[in-house]
């Protein structure tokens, strides 16, 4: 801070975090593994990030290895090498990921919510000895391929198709934004079958598999993002999931993921927020630190309402979850919320930087273009606006 900005009283006051009180909703447990998590971003994640993300480009196999020693890899998952921790930890830890980068949210989120709890739940004891272990550990990375080219809101329309060949099953069908298709050595594909969606899963190096990276994204560059094409891709009958009958089991993995992201957003927007402060308490204009101006000090208030209110909310949802009574209505009160505020929080930090805050030199512009894709995967803002008027009118408004 400048001496400039002292003589004019802006002293490095409180921290979001610390003005609403955030340690007093957490336990010993809980803080610790906040903070452990929160030192291992500032130390391995963000040196690197602004140059893994222009250049479009992360080391997921090392990182994966990394976040797998720590346990975050399928972390409220129990037995099978995973930590089993509470949702709330699970949750606290996808927030300090993300106030790295959302992809390296992204990266646990599709591993560990994703493909990992496919597996878990709906997974033969064969399938879950074979592959959870070694994805716990980050030696093996999955992918989950719901979403196709025409259609993404609407999965119940998929047309990757499985049938019968003898005693095999034959895929074929195309998937579209996957999340690390490109390195995964397993996806998590899902297909109309004669009895209805049904999961399969599928060995990466499996004939008739093959990944392409969609280059060219503006956001989650800091992410691998992929088409699988599946062109008669031939599974021994092991490789279906015997626990997925419907479309509700992806649906569920898709409300384990959806719960991450409810406090995964509220990181990006707390480095947005803290970036936003320490640079109005030192920028100065008009011969003061623009923290001193009203107009910055109401912008700074009401980002830190958002950011409080949203933590209040995505703290009472994982109390829920870990009771047992959390329901999907609520999780999509969560990720709509939250994520919707943190991409506005992310936008008035922005102004705040000045121009300053379109550079990759603060990480403010970067999580902006992140949150789009938050706002977008997982369920669009519209979807879970019509799954909260869908439960408040009891009327579905999707067709
Ligand atoms: P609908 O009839 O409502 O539901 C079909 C069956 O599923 C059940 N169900 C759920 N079960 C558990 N959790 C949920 N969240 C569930 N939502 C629905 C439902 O009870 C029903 O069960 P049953 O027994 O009666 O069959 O299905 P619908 O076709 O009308 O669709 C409803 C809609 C639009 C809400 C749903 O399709 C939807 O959520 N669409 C959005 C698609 C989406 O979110 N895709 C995400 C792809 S994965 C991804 O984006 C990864 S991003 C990477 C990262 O996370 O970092
Ligand atoms: P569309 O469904 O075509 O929607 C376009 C617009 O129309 C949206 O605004 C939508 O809300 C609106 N709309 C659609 N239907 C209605 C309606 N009934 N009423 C009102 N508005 C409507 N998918 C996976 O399966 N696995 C992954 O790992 C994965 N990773 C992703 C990573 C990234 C970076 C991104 C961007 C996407 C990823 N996705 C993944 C896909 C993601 O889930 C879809 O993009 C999302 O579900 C929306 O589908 P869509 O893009 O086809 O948009």
């Amino acid at each position: 801070m400048t001496q400039a900005a002292v003589s004019q009283g802006v002293s490095a006051g409180m921290s979001a975090d610390a003005l609403i009180g955030i340690d007093a909703l957490l336990n010993a447990e809980e803080r610790e593994i906040r903070d452990t998590v929160r030192s291992v971003v500032q130390r391995k994640i963000n040196p690197h990030i602004a140059s893994w993300y222009e250049n479009g480009d992360l080391p997921v196999r090392e990182l994966a290895v990394e976040l797998g020693e720590l346990g975050l890899l399928g972390m409220h998952l129990k037995g099978y090498g995973c930590a089993g921790t509470s949702a709330v930890a699970y949750g606290l830890a996808c927030l300090e990921l993300e106030a790295g980068d959302s992809g390296i949210r992204s990266l646990v989120s599709v591993q560990g919510s994703l493909a990992m709890f496919a597996i878990y739940a709906f997974g033969s004891d064969e399938q879950k000895e074979q592959w959870l272990p070694d994805m716990a550990t980050g030696h093996r990375i999955g992918c989950f391929g719901l979403t196709e080219p025409d259609h993404g809101s609407n999965p119940s329309g998929m047309r990757t198709r499985a049938t019968r060949s003898g005693g095999d099953w034959i895929l074929t069908g195309t998937k579209m934004w996957i999340t690390n298709g490109s390195v995964a050595d397993v996806a998590v594909v899902w297909a109309r079958t004669d009895d209805g969606i049904r999961g399969f899963v599928v060995p990466t190096d499996t004939p008739g598999f093959t990944a392409n990276t969609i280059k060219s994204k503006l956001s989650l560059r800091a992410s691998v993002t992929s088409e699988l094409v599946l062109d008669g891709v031939r599974l021994p009958e092991g490789a279906l999931l015997p626990g997925a009958t419907s479309l509700g089991a992806p649906l569920r993995c898709l409300g384990e993921a959806r719960f991450g992201i409810v406090f995964g957003a509220l990181g990006a927007a707390r480095d947005c927020l803290e970036t936003a402060l320490e640079y109005a308490r030192s920028r100065e204009q008009f011969g003061r630190p623009i923290g001193g101006f009203q107009l910055t000090q109401q912008k700074l208030a009401d980002m830190t309402l958002e950011y409080g209110k949203g933590v209040l909310l995505a703290m009472h949802l994982g109390r829920r979850k870990d009771a047992g009574d959390l329901v999907p209505e609520q999780v999509s009160v969560g990720k709509l919320n939250n994520v919707r505020e943190a991409i506005q929080i992310a936008r008035t930090a922005r102004t705040i930087l000045g121009a300053s805050g379109i550079t990759g030199e603060y990480p403010v512009m970067r999580h902006a273009n992140n949150l789009e894709s938050v706002l977008t995967y997982e369920g669009t803002s519209e979807m879970h606006s019509l799954i909260v008027g869908q439960a408040l009118t009891g009327v579905g408004a999707f067709r």
